[in-house]
């Protein structure tokens, strides 16, 4: 077995993996990064297409918004939808800040290419990924890499970047953790069409069918999500099928709007589930993003909330090995969990206004919520104040 020595081990290389090696080598805090998967296993994967303010912020200040400025685009709102009318929501406008359609995928290639020329130690392909002595002043990790070679890294401290379902998560005793669980009774259906949005801004629709989102990642490829019954099988939504049903949800013909079709060239179903474990802190591992927390995707938070753990680790971490204060990773998890539960809320809350099931009173609710949300300066200003992004610290 061949041993090393790293101040911290980061499991996965997703966005929140190669932001915080990132964030931590820039402050002189060394790293290695160990990934399960190929780089371009993990690059190609779609995910999200919207960053919030703080995410912004925080790829601002590591230097890395500097693509994402120069190809993304930057939103002032989002229009809502539901049969006979639609109305834009201008977040600069009630709060002050925008949003960038920007996709993950982007965000990715951004991170791997800042942490490569930084020479930042990264494996892919690694398996028996096990952590070790967690609860002491001196954790181990012992992987094989890509080779077959059986591996050791002695560290200070491990970081849980491994998604819902790597083994961060369960290294928390059972006796020490708590998770909180919901799975909502429907997925989404979401394609990526090589054309050019209808739509300037994002559009979430209402509609006793279910719900329906135009989202878009650049001028020629618009990305589309429709709420689908849980389990559905993607073969069963025919082409024609996928944009009758947008057609319809969308509001296609309706004061003039069109929405146009184009050739898909990507499709999958995503499962609507939302969970948060606690703490995300056992002795010196530390969780962050889905491998302390996902949320339905309705509210855009998923990777923001990713970000904003990064965003308040990576000062801790550095905190506690460079300058030998252990007191902000030891308030990390209640801090992080403050602005965790807020997003979990507001997703739910999202996506509880603009699911549909057969109950015609909860049709009834939803729609006085929508007028209530586009008709009254407070509630849209809270609805922005959500979706464009809280600070890092609540
Ligand atoms: P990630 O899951 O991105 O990364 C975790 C990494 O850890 C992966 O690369 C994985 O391979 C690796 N890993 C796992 N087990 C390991 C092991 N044993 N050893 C080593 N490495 C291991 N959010 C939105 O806001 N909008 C969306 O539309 C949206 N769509 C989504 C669609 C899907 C199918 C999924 C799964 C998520 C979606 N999300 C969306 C949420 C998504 O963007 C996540 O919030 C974001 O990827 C979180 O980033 P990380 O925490 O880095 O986790
Ligand atoms: C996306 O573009 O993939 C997207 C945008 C907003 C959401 C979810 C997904 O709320």
């Amino acid at each position: 077995m061949r041993s090393q020595r790293s101040q911290v081990v980061v499991v996965g290389a997703g966005p929140s993996g190669l932001l915080l090696s990132h964030l931590l080598a820039a402050r002189g805090v060394d790293s290695v990064v160990l990934e399960a998967r190929s780089q371009a296993y993990v690059g190609a994967r779609v995910r999200a297409g919207i960053l919030e303010h703080s995410t912004v912020e925080v790829l601002r200040e590591a230097g890395l918004d500097g693509r994402l400025r120069a190809e993304g685009a930057e939103h002032r709102g989002i229009h809502l939808h539901w049969p006979g009318e639609r109305h834009h929501l201008d977040f600069v406008d009630l709060v002050g800040r925008s949003v960038w359609a920007y996709g993950q995928t982007e965000v990715q290639k951004d991170l791997v290419a800042a942490t490569t020329a930084r020479g930042q130690e990264v494996h892919y392909e690694v398996t028996d990924v096990a952590l070790h002595d967690l609860a002491t002043d001196s954790p181990h990790v012992t992987f094989t890499d890509a080779t077959g070679l059986a591996r050791r890294i002695d560290t200070d401290a491990v970081v849980g970047c491994d998604g819902a379902f790597g083994p961060s998560r369960a290294a928390v005793p059972d006796g020490v953790r708590t998770t909180w669980e919901r799975t909502y009774p429907f997925s989404w259906l979401g394609i990526m069409a090589d054309v050019a949005p209808s739509t300037d801004e994002l559009i979430y629709a209402w509609h006793p069918d279910g719900f329906a989102m135009h989202s878009l990642r650049s001028p020629t490829v618009s990305r589309f999500y429709l709420q689908v019954p849980a389990g559905t099988d993607v073969t069963t939504w025919s082409d024609d099928r996928i944009w009758d049903a947008l057609a319809l949800r969308l509001g296609h013909g309706q004061d003039g709007w069109e929405l146009t079709p184009g050739p898909i060239t990507d499709r999958s179903v995503l499962p609507m589930r939302s969970f948060v474990q606690t703490p995300m802190r056992h002795g010196r591992l530390f969780l962050v993003g889905d491998a302390a927390h996902t949320v339905p995707p309705t509210g855009a938070k998923g990777l923001n909330l990713a970000v904003a753990d990064v965003g308040l680790l990576a000062p801790a971490l550095v905190a506690l090995l460079r300058d030998g204060d252990p007191g902000p990773a030891g308030s990390y998890s209640d801090r992080a969990l403050r602005r965790v539960w807020r997003c979990t809320h507001f997703s739910w809350w999202m996506t509880s206004m603009l699911h549909t099931g057969e109950d015609p009173f909860d049709h009834q609710l939803q729609l006085s919520q929508l007028r209530w949300v586009t008709s009254s300066g407070a509630a849209a200003a809270g609805l922005a104040e959500n979706y464009a992004g809280l600070p890092l610290e609540l």
